[in-house]
Order: C-alpha cells, then sequence, then structure tokens
C-alpha cells in the first residue's frame, strides 16, 4: 500500500455522528451506552470514591467523567486485542523512555467524537467543562521533543488502525515542576499519581521478572553493585489507552513498574531482620521512581543503566511471549514484530533479542543475529556529542555479564567483518568498535544499534544526511543501505483540532474536515490565501485565540498582555545550542532602539518564552534569569508601556503548549544551524497559522520549501558556513565592528538589567566572548535583527500577513505525524492497517 494511500486510509467520518451510530462503533447497547452517558456518571462519581453526592468536587467530577469515558472505549480496547490475536498481524513495538503524553480527557473525548454528548452532561450535570478539565495532571514521562514524539506517534498509529502498541516506564514523578522566584527556576518534583489516575490499568497476571547479575543499592541517588548475590526485578504493567481518531482502534501503551519480588528473604526474616528483608523492595521500586531530568549530557548514572536494561527486558519478554502465543517457529519473529528503538536509550535491545533467541530458543548465532537484525531499527536523535550514550563496560559486567558476553561477540565479528573491508584502516576499525578503549572502558551505545538494527534514521532530511556524512559515516560508508529518513511529524487532532477550535473551524469551514485524518488536504487553502473574506475570517479566529490566552493569563497569573500586540514566541528545553540568549540579545537591542528613538515606527510586542532547564544545567539557568530580569527591566520602564513586553511563562508543559502555540503570531526557531535534529514545536506553530522566524536547521527547512521561502523569514549561518568558519570564528570581531551589538552587549555586562545582584550575568559574557561563543550568537545577531524588522514591519500589513499565514497552514500538510507513521510502516516496519473486527 503507497504511504499516501495508507495514511487516506486513516479517514474516517468526522463532525456529527448519531448516539446510535456510536453505540454499534463502541460494541455496547443502548442501555449500557445511556447508563454510560448518565448513570455511570452519577455511580462512579459516588461509588469509587465512596462519597455523598454533595460532597464530590472538581477531582470527583473529573474522575467520574473519565471512568465513564472509559467505560465507553473499553470494549473497543479489548475487540482491538481481540482482533489483533485473532489476525495475527505483523505488529510495531515503540519503545521508548519517554512519552510525553499530557492529558488525555479531552483527547480521548474528540478522539471518540463524543464532544456533543459530554457538552450536554456537563450542562445538565451543573459540571464546569473547563475547571473540570484542569483537574488532570499532565502526564508528563518525558523531556521534551523526543518524548512527546512518540506520543504523538501513538496517535497517528492508532488512528491508521496500525496493529502497534508503545513500550515505557510508570515513572512515579515525571519531569520536575519549574516554578521562578527571583528569576532563577526551582525545581518541585512531579507527584503525578497522587490521585489515582482513571486511564491506567495494572496487569499484574502479565507481570515479568527481570534477573540481575547482582543486587543493588541506591544510596543518595548513585547506585552501587553488590557482587556476589543475584538479584531480581518485578515489572508490572499497566496499560493506558491509546484511541485513534473516531475510535475504531484502540491501542495500548504499555508501562512498566519496577516492584520487589514479593517473598522474604526467609534466612535474614528468620534470623530477626524483618525490617531488612522488606526493605529492599525500596530499592527495586527506585528503579521507576523518576525520571531523568537531563536531555542534554548522558551523566552516566547507574540508575538510568537499569532503568534502560528494565524497559528492555520487561518489553522484549512481554512481546515474546505475545508472539509464541500465534506463532511455534522463532525464525518468523521478523514477519511478525517491527521493534522501533527511540534514540539509544533502550539498545540494550540488541544484546537482550540476541540473549533470548541464543539461550531461550537455542538457535545458532547467525541465525539469532539475523532475526536481531531484521527486528530491529533504530533512531537517533541528536547530534550532540555530548549527548551520545555510552556506558562503563564494568557496569555491564557486574549486572549483566551475558548480555557483555554477547556484545563483545557481536564486536569481535563487526570488526573482524571491517577489516576484512578496509583492510589496513585500523583508524576505522577504532572509530567503529562498540567497545571505546581508554583508562575507563566504555560500550558505544549508538554504534551497537547500528550494528544490530537493519534501519537506522534521522529526523529530518538534513539531520539525517549529516549522521550519514558527519556523526557516523563509518557506519554509512559500511553499511550504507540502513540509513534513511524519515522527517518528524505532530499530530494534527492534538495540535490543531483540540488545541485550536477557532481555527480548527474555520478551516473545516473552508475545506470540510478530511484534514482532520488526511492533513495533506489542507493544501486547499492555498487559493483562499487571496480571499480578502476568508483572511478576515482567519485574522478574527486568531485574534480570538489571543484574547482566549491574554484572559487565561490574567486570571492564572494576573500578568496582562495585549491581544493586539505581536505574539512573538520560544518555548523549549534551555540550551546553548537552542540559542534563547539570541533572542535576548535581538530583545536587548530593539530596547535600545526603542530608548534612544522614542519615535521609532515599531508594532508592540509581546515576547513570550517558556521551558525548563537541566537541573545540573548552571548556564541554562542563568539564562532563564537574564530572561527574567530583562523582563522585569521593561516592564518597570514607563517608556516601554505599550511597545515592548517580555513574558517568562513558568513550567512550561504539554498543556501550555496546547494554549499558547494557538494563540501566536511568530514562532522562533533560531537553532545554531546543524544542532537541532529536527525540531516539532516549529511544526505545531505552522499549522497554527504563526509565521517563523529562523534559521536553515531541523525540519524548519522542510517547512519554508514546502510553504515558500517567500512566506518564511529565514536568517543566519548555513550548517556549512558553521562548520567551515569553526577554526577562525572570533566573537570579539563582532563585538568590535558591530555597534548596536556591542551596546546590547555593554548594557548586559554593565549590570543594567542586574542592579541589585552585580555580576550575575558574567556566565553570559564568558560564553559569548571569552570562551569564543560555540554557538555562534554574535554571527547571526546582525541577520535575525534584519529578519525581525522585515516581519514586524509585514505585520503592519494585516491582510499581507494573512496571506503569508493562511500559506503556512496550506504548506504544513507533510507535517503531520500520520506521513511519518506511513513512511515508518511502509519502509521500514512493513506493518499494515488491522481494522478491527466487529465486537459484537
Ligand atoms: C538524552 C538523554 C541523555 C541521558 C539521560 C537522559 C536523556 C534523555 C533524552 C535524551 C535525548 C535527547 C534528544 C532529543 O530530545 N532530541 C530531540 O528529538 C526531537 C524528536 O526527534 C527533535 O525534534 C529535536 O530536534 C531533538 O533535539
Amino acid at each position: 500500500m503507497s504511504e499516501k494511500s495508507m495514511a487516506a486510509s486513516a479517514k474516517v467520518p468526522a463532525g456529527k455522528v448519531t448516539e446510535s451510530e456510536l453505540l454499534k462503533q463502541y460494541g455496547c447497547g443502548p442501555v449500557q451506552f445511556a447508563g454510560t452517558a448518565n448513570g455511570l456518571y452519577e455511580r462512579h462519581l459516588i461509588f469509587d470514591n465512596v462519597i455523598a453526592l454533595e460532597k464530590t468536587g472538581a477531582r470527583e467530577r473529573f474522575e467520574a467523567i473519565a471512568r465513564s469515558v472509559r467505560d465507553v472505549l473499553s470494549q473497543r480496547w479489548i475487540s482491538t486485542e481481540d482482533t489483533y490475536h485473532y489476525v495475527n498481524p505483523k505488529r510495531a513495538y515503540y519503545l521508548s523512555m519517554e512519552f510525553l503524553i499530557g492529558r488525555s480527557l479531552s483527547n480521548n473525548v474528540t478522539n471518540l467524537l463524543l464532544n456533543d454528548i459530554v457538552k450536554q452532561i456537563a450542562v445538565q450535570k451543573h459540571i464546569d467543562l473547563l475547571s473540570m478539565l484542569e483537574q488532570e495532571p499532565d502526564a508528563g514521562l518525558g523531556n521534551g521533543g523526543l518524548g512527546r514524539l512518540a506520543a504523538c506517534f501513538l496517535d497517528s498509529m492508532a488512528t491508521m488502525q496500525l496493529p502497534a502498541m508503545g513500550y515505557g516506564l510508570r515513572y512515579e514523578y515525571g519531569i520536575f515542576k519549574q516554578s521562578i522566584r527571583d528569576g532563577w527556576q526551582h525545581e518541585q518534583p512531579d507527584n503525578w499519581l497522587r490521585h489515582p489516575d482513571p486511564w491506567e490499568v495494572a496487569r499484574p497476571q502479565d507481570m515479568v521478572e527481570v534477573r540481575l547479575n547482582c543486587s543493588f543499592e541506591i544510596c543518595g541517588g548513585s547506585l552501587r553493585a553488590i557482587n556476589g548475590q543475584s538479584s531480581s526485578l518485578l515489572g508490572i504493567p499497566f496499560d493506558r489507552p491509546v484511541v485513534g481518531y473516531g475510535g475504531k482502534t484502540v491501542n495500548t501503551l504499555r508501562l512498566w513498574a519496577a516492584a520487589a519480588p514479593d517473598y522474604f528473604d526467609f534466612r535474614r526474616f528468620s534470623s530477626g531482620d524483618f525490617v531488612g528483608a522488606l526493605a529492599e523492595t525500596l530499592t527495586a521500586e527506585s528503579v521507576t521512581r523518576v525520571l531523568y531530568p537531563d536531555d542534554t549530557t548522558s551523566m552516566g548514572q547507574g540508575l538510568r543503566f537499569i532503568q534502560e536494561y528494565f524497559l528492555v527486558a520487561c518489553s522484549l519478554a512481554d512481546l515474546v511471549r505475545r508472539f509464541r502465543s500465534n506463532n511455534a517457529d522463532w525464525n518468523t519473529l521478523p514477519e511478525k514484530v517491527a521493534i522501533q528503538l527511540n534514540d539509544t536509550h533502550p539498545s540494550m535491545a540488541v544484546p537482550e533479542l540476541m540473549r533470548i533467541l541464543l539461550d531461550e530458543a537455542h538457535l545458532g548465532w547467525d541465525v539469532a543475529w539475523n532475526i536481531t537484525q531484521k527486528t530491529l531499527a533504530y533512531t537517533n536523535h541528536t547530534l550532540l556529542p555530548e549527548a551520545l550514550e555510552k556506558w562503563p563496560l564494568v557496569w555491564f559486567e557486574r549486572l549483566l555479564p551475558r548480555l557483555l558476553e554477547i556484545i563483545l561477540e557481536i564486536n569481535r565479528r563487526l570488526l573482524s567483518d571491517v577489516r576484512g573491508q578496509f583492510a589496513g584502516d585500523e583508524g576505522r576499525v577504532e572509530r567503529m568498535s562498540i567497545v571505546e578503549e581508554g583508562d575507563v572502558r566504555k560500550i558505544r551505545m549508538a554504534n551497537l544499534a547500528i550494528a544490530g538494527s537493519h534501519s537506522t534514521n534521522g529526523v529530518a532530511a538534513i539531520h539525517s544526511g549529516l549522521l550519514r556524512t558527519v556523526t557516523v559515516r563509518d557506519f554509512a560508508e559500511m553499511f550504507p543501505e540502513r540509513f534513511n529518513n524519515k522527517t518528524n511529524g505532530v499530530t494534527p487532532r492534538r495540535w490543531l483540532l483540540l488545541a485550536n477550535p477557532m481555527l480548527a473551524n474555520t478551516i473545516t469551514g473552508a475545506i470540510g474536515d478530511g484534514w482532520i485524518t488526511d492533513f495533506s488536504q489542507v493544501d486547499k487553502l492555498k487559493p483562499l490565501a487571496d480571499d480578502k473574506g476568508f483572511r478576515e475570517t482567519f485574522l478574527k479566529a486568531k485574534r480570538a485565540t489571543k484574547v482566549q490566552f491574554a484572559d487565561w493569563l490574567k486570571s492564572t497569573s494576573g500578568q496582562t498582555v495585549d491581544p493586539d500586540s505581536i505574539f512573538d514566541c520560544q518555548v523549549k528545553r534551555i540550551h546553548e545550542y537552542k540559542r534563547q540568549l539570541l533572542n535576548a540579545l535581538r530583545i536587548v537591542t530593539l530596547y535600545n532602539q526603542l530608548r534612544t528613538n522614542p519615535g521609532l515606527d515599531m508594532a508592540p510586542r509581546t515576547f513570550f518564552f517558556a521551558g525548563k532547564a537541566a537541573p545540573a544545567y548552571h548556564l541554562a539557568k542563568v539564562i532563564i534569569k537574564f530572561i527574567n530580569n530583562l523582563a522585569g527591566t521593561i516592564d518597570g520602564d514607563p517608556a516601554m508601556r505599550g511597545r515592548l513586553k517580555v513574558i517568562f511563562l513558568p513550567d512550561y508543559c504539554v498543556s501550555l503548549a496546547e494554549r499558547l502555540i494557538p494563540a501566536s503570531d511568530v514562532s522562533n526557531q533560531i537553532s545554531t544551524a546543524g544542532y537541532e535534529a529536527s525540531g516539532t514545536s516549529n511544526m505545531k506553530f505552522m499549522m497554527n497559522g504563526a509565521l517563523t522566524i529562523g534559521t536553515r536547521d531541523g525540519a524548519t527547512i522542510e517547512m519554508a520549501e514546502e510553504a515558500g521561502e517567500e512566506n518564511f523569514f529565514l536568517f543566519g549561518l548555513t550548517a556549512r558556513q558553521v562548520a567551515d568558519s569553526r577554526s577562525w570564528y572570533n566573537p570579539h570581531w563582532h563585538y568590535d565592528n558591530d555597534a548596536e551589538t556591542r551596546s546590547a552587549l555593554d548594557l548586559i555586562f554593565s549590570d543594567y538589567f542586574s542592579r541589585y545582584e552585580p555580576g550575575v550575568f558574567a556566565p553570559l559574557r564568558n560564553i559569548l566572548l571569552n570562551r569564543g561563543d560555540y554557538y555562534m550568537h554574535l554571527a547571526d545577531i546582525k541577520s535575525y535583527l534584519e529578519a525581525d524588522r522585515r516581519l514586524c514591519g509585514l505585520y503592519a500589513d494585516r491582510h499581507e500577513w494573512a496571506r503569508k499565514a493562511i500559506l503556512n497552514v496550506a504548506g504544513s500538510g507533510k507535517f503531520s505525524s500520520d506521513r511519518t507513521i506511513a513512511e515508518y510502516a511502509g519502509e521500514i516496519w512493513q506493518v499494515r492497517p488491522c481494522p478491527v473486527l466487529c465486537p459484537v
């Protein structure tokens, strides 16, 4: 099946569906359904929490509605798995340490087409829908792009009726909550499971035992192996429904929680150490206690090492058991199973699958290796060398000696092949080796993942190109057929239909609702960019969304923003390569311009920043502090009122993105070219009608191609220029020769923004000048400001602005995750849709 037709086959009727159609579709009779809609809600409300009706609050109402919705989808969920078991199709398994899901209630209601019914119930029962929805915590089981991509992929796979499943960890604490005090970031634990989660279903019957060669202890966050004592952990699966649009397929996201085996150490118990015998539980359960919040440096934490093995061991045991229940011949594994590794985090799947095939299936090495490679595929998400994972070899030796044995044998054979093909090239042998030699020998997980799989892909064209030609060039030369590109995408259900109802209705009014499941149809909007009436409607929708955001901001934080100012946003993890600092320099320069020339004709602007810094990344925290001080200084300057405003929105998360992105006019995608693998917020902004100001990096390049460069505001050095100027680039040259940049920097270094904390921004001088400005902020600031001037000038012409914005929405068709998933399914997995058979 072609990608196009596969994407199109996801089509389901949208809009109004009669109640009886829904009943048929979800496989429940009218009585059950009426019960679900009314009686069951009340039953859940009262009996789940054993509470009197008049004592129930918003939280209980949320749980009761969510449980009623779960009741509605249950039958479909069961039939989906039954269908897969009966049809026995090839299935895709997405292994990821992160799933940044966000909230589920409104998403599930939308995808089940239950919006109207839920609204009706809310009216009948006097429920304030908005405050009820606010009760649901974000499931923040991820750091940023990589985790949110995994969640978008689940939505697409279910919508396209693909037999697929996600495997991850059920962290008790997700990504930390961020608060800002005196401009500094503070972290609080995210206890998202404080209240029972209505979506998850524990499946203790599918428990898995994970064996380790030795016991371990967690002391002060780090891990200490205790030799001479083997141990095991239990993996308890918790399943979450993944509802495809139209509710036809309900796939499963299976998250593993670690637990201690339920037996006493009787020796210790009878010797009187009752507490000691039970306390092991603490150590075991710590394995899935918390998500690692640093996505930039692989700090080599022992607990993270165990988390990764735990995910792999539980998931492979589970999927192999499922495979075996339907298939007698191990050789057919690659015909029935495709496993996608989301970055190297689950790459221990290579030796673990080999272990299963060798030790449990008793296959020979060559057969096992062939099956392993055909089953596994690996996606790379970063070129930053500090984020590439390497684990000390001794950890494998102590905890997973059998895996180490297998890794060393894989490496021996790999290097012998390299020597066979490139005789005498020992440099190449050293670079391709899975083992890095040195004082501390290390296992290079990317090399292991590439060697053990049939496909390695990057996440945007430029990124895949750099992977092939720079990062792992030796592998690409030896195995060119394994390398490919899969440009990322995002789900238009969550990011447009749900997050931006006003624009979604505008689009549906113009081209029908086919875009919801076949997003390439947004290109039908192209001719409408020249239609004055449509541009008016489009602008009205954007303004209403901005007003809605401004109202929300006022009511939750007390801050006032002008919806007629340009909403200019940069929202993403704080990192030097993403260059929030470049954005701040732009704002300081504009501020200087307005101070020296108060009569300057410049559209009023509100700059929004949001994003978390890894708790140990001090410089990123200084950047947050700087943005907050900049905001405070500008706010305190009466001359800036109505002209410039800067806002740092704390605790960036999926729910905040859903509010802010639809309300924005300008999207900043300004990474140093060659460093952002793809970016995905860039796509969300584009489909919500924001104009992009950005560098030629990641998927932004492809976005500009689709919309036409004339509708983009591209600036700065290209990846090639960045690489070529590395050896001679000198930020001092820019400081000396560009007066505007110099005065912006001097203002910062004069403590103008830190009057009461002198010297606090000295680290910024260090990065930008003293340490050579690795990310080349000063090289790009002038062209950034020039692009900014054009953008700002355009805003004065509402209709020209609207024309470009509409052409951006119309050009965003490629960036649906349905397209991406169609490519994965067709070109890597060979997995086809498997519609759910009639459940009744
Ligand atoms: C790395 C590490 C290192 C060790 C501990 C925890 C941890 C967690 C995550 C990561 C990987 C970060 C890589 C990442 O998020 N890459 C982003 O992936 C997006 C989806 O493909 C892409 O759009 C972004 O450009 C890319 O930065």
